[in-house]
């Protein structure tokens, strides 16, 4: 009997959904098709729970109805998705913080609260290290996540007066490292150009008394060089709009960003959405904060030497004096190069466009290497120095994968890390689901998936691979060239399925192309790279002998012994990679996987074909087939039993038996069929989505019922 249509009581949190619950005396069966048709409107908030097949239209289907409602966020069990939305959600107040914090996983919506709140839990109880790690393309959101994910801790851990400067310090540290190390490109206007690691530490009681960051390779090329429609590093355009006019006077700067070469390649130096004055207030802030020096902030100046009485302009004047260096010796370096020749040095002038480019690496190259030293410093700053054994969170926002119109060395290397990334992840979760069957003694039919490692492997095997083939080309200065190196790639693993040269696409025409890219098949799909490369180490020595005490830590003279058979950076940049995965699979995982839902920066605007392209590169289809293959969700007997324990009558209100025979009682009584489920060691494995999913109802109706819950409650986590 129907009696009344309950729309209007309807509360705040199922304002969004369009329910249409109908209070039935005890009829409990159209109650839940209310739930039902909710679900129909709202989608499920796991994956997992997905009553068709795990289709990949289904997938997109629930992903596009949640992104409508603003639910940007869903699981896949505990992996959590996330949907940029490209405005401004009301979901990440103080209050949204309170509400997550110590609450059970599943029993809120799907947030990043949640995911931050689990680690953190975690980490507390059984005092391990853990770590978050945030992948996605371009524009995705992993940056801002990342911000919130740290806001989080901040607002919500323990703290005392004593540790709110380290707390200041960690959340400033982002202003300051986005300033150098992100630029506005096409896809981004806040991209970050740089891979980064941050640790946070926390003390016995769970409160954050440090940090320490690592960073990955920065976009030096972007220094020199930007392509339509892209800026250079922010932190330029913040110093000529923000900087005190004292300042940009000492250092001969005007405030006109179209007199500066570097700064207008993309003819875009202004950019609506960023307010480069305000930033620099920001940055300026935070350098006071995070313990810079007025020394570091105001290096002196130190003497110019134009030797011979040489006519210079005010460029090379001010360059020569902020830099530190004689200007003869500068000036040999910009526009010579060493030859050996029967162990002789022999220095050889260099062409115009050469010495523009010794002149562009040498600025990347102070670029670079001032960002590290950046990083060093805010090191210094978040530094623990007691002893005393500490926990880590560690967060890492990496650039994302990468195809423009023309993929240089730096592509290749963002890729290659999403390749190991991606690597990583598989692996984790398969070993992680496999060693949790094992331990619990559970019958487990391991499921195939797409192992990515063949092309980890292509890239990074010893002598074998792209990166030690380009290594040998780096040791035959002068004889090397794009195309020997190509041959070299063709002869050594032309044959390898991932892997195509142009050659062989263009056969017939060889002799009329330029014969300079390779194309690697990637788990993200097809990049091809263009193979013109610089291999060039000049100059440091002139900078190793600078004035300027920041330019020097940045030059060590000592590493100039080491340059005979120098480390390339692409050797480099695999060996920071793979400690990096060393220190990651040392922790306790969470993922978080986002996705860009437009090329526009648009809000509310789902592209499904752009959507479709990451939810298959990302591997969501397949981690879902992994968890939906086994058991699709599990919990501990103890957790089980204290949510739905009001179900059976012999469990409500209290049992004071093992929980693990209270579970039995339980899913006896509602009627839990033997194929639906496994009992472990310590946990229940439920195989079937809908199983969970009607205890779930049944157990909001129960509530209900009992007067625990108003209706309006009810469904809070569909
Ligand atoms: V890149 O690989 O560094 O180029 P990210 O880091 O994945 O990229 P970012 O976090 O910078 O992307 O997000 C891009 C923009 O999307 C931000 O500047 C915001 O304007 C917008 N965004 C991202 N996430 C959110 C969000 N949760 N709420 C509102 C968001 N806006
Ligand atoms: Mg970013």
């Amino acid at each position: 009997v129907l009696i009344d249509v309950k729309l209007l009581t309807l509360g705040k949190v199922l304002k969004t959904h369009w329910y249409y619950l109908y209070q039935v005396e005890d009829n409990t069966d159209i109650i839940m098709e209310g739930a039902l048709i909710a679900r129909d409107r709202v989608g499920v908030q796991d994956f997992v729970l997905l009553d068709s097949h795990t289709s990949e239209a289904a997938f997109l289907n629930n992903l596009r109805k949640r992104y409508q409602e603003n639910l940007i966020y869903t699981y896949i069990g505990t992996l959590l998705v996330s949907v940029n939305p490209y405005k401004e959600l009301d979901i990440y107040t103080v209050t949204q913080m309170q509400l997550y914090r110590g609450v059970n996983f599943f029993e809120l919506p799907p947030h990043l609260y949640a995911i931050a709140d689990n680690a953190y839990r975690v980490m507390c109880s059984e005092y391990n290290n853990h770590f978050i790690l945030i992948s996605g393309e371009s524009g995705a959101g992993k940056t801002e996540a990342s911000k919130k994910i740290l806001q989080y801790y901040a607002v919500t851990c323990p703290t005392t007066e004593q540790l709110q400067v380290v707390r200041d310090r960690l959340l400033l540290s982002n202003p300051v490292l986005e300033a150098f190390g992100n630029a506005k490109t096409l896809r981004n206007d806040n991209s970050s150009r740089f891979g980064k690691y941050m640790d946070i530490q926390f003390d016995f009681k769970g409160a954050p008394v440090g940090g320490h960051i690592l960073s990955y390779l920065i976009e030096k090329s972007r220094v020199v060089h930007q392509n339509h429609g892209e800026r250079n590093f922010h932190i330029f355009y913040q110093l000529l709009e923000g900087g005190e006019k004292d300042l940009l006077c000492w250092l001969g700067l005007e405030r006109n960003p179209q007199k500066y070469a570097y700064l207008v390649q993309g003819r875009c130096a202004k950019v609506f959405s960023i307010n480069d004055k305000n930033d620099w207030k920001i940055v300026r802030k935070a350098f006071s904060i995070i313990d810079f020096t007025e020394k570091d902030l105001e290096v002196r100046k130190s003497k110019a030497h134009p030797s011979d009485g040489k006519l210079i302009t005010q460029a090379v004047f001010v360059s020569l004096q902020l830099l530190g260096v004689h200007l003869s010796i500068l000036q040999e370096a910009l526009t010579h190069r060493k030859i050996e020749a029967r162990s002789e040095e022999v220095l050889s002038p260099l062409n115009v466009d050469l010495a523009f480019y010794a002149r562009d690496a040498v600025a990347k190259a102070i670029y670079g290497r001032t960002f590290t030293w950046l990083v060093n410093k805010i090191n210094g700053s978040l530094a623990n120095k007691d002893s005393t054994r500490k926990t880590v969170i560690g967060l890492l926002d990496i650039y994302g994968f990468e195809v423009l119109d023309t993929n240089s060395f730096e592509q290749f290397c963002i890729n290659y890390c999403n390749e190991k990334l991606q690597q990583l992840l598989i692996e984790m979760t398969l070993k992680a689901e496999q060693e949790e069957y094992e331990m619990e003694g559970i019958e487990w039919e391991p499921i195939p998936y797409f192992n990515n490692k063949i092309i980890c492997d292509l890239v990074e095997q010893k002598h074998k691979g792209i990166i030690s083939i380009l290594d040998e080309e780096c040791l035959r200065p002068g004889e090397a060239t794009d195309l020997s190196f190509l041959e070299k790639l063709e002869e050594k693993v032309g044959d390898h399925a991932h892997f195509v040269t142009r050659k062989l696409a263009d056969q017939k025409t060889r002799k009329s192309i330029d014969w300079v890219d390779f194309r690697l098949l990637h788990y993200a799909g097809e990049v091809t790279y263009c193979a013109v490369g610089d291999f060039s180490l000049m100059v440091f020595q002139v900078l190793c002998n600078s004035k300027n005490g920041i330019v020097r830590d940045c030059f060590l003279l000592s590493e100039l012994d080491s340059r005979r058979r120098p480390e390339t950076v692409a050797t480099q940049f695999k060996n920071s990679l793979m400690s990096l995965i060393e220190i990651l699979m040392s922790k306790e995982p969470s993922y978080i996987r986002c996705i860009k839902p437009n090329e526009n920066k648009e809000p509310g605007k789902f592209d499904d074909c752009l959507i479709r392209h990451q939810v298959k590169y990302l591997g969501l289809m397949e981690h879902l087939r992994v968890r939906r293959a086994g058991f699709a969700y599990r919990r501990k007997y103890e957790h089980f039993l204290r949510r739905y324990k009001s179900l059976c009558p012999a469990t409500w209100p209290h049992w004071h038996g093992p929980a693990a025979e209270g579970v039995e009682r339980l899913i006896k009584h509602i009627g839990y069929k033997p194929e639906e489920y496994k009992l472990g060691r310590t946990k229940i494995f439920i195989r079937f989505p809908k199983t969970l999913f009607a205890t779930e109802d049944a157990f909001e109706i129960r509530k209900h019922l009992l007067g625990m819950i108003p209706l309006e409650a009810c469904w809070r986590g569909v």
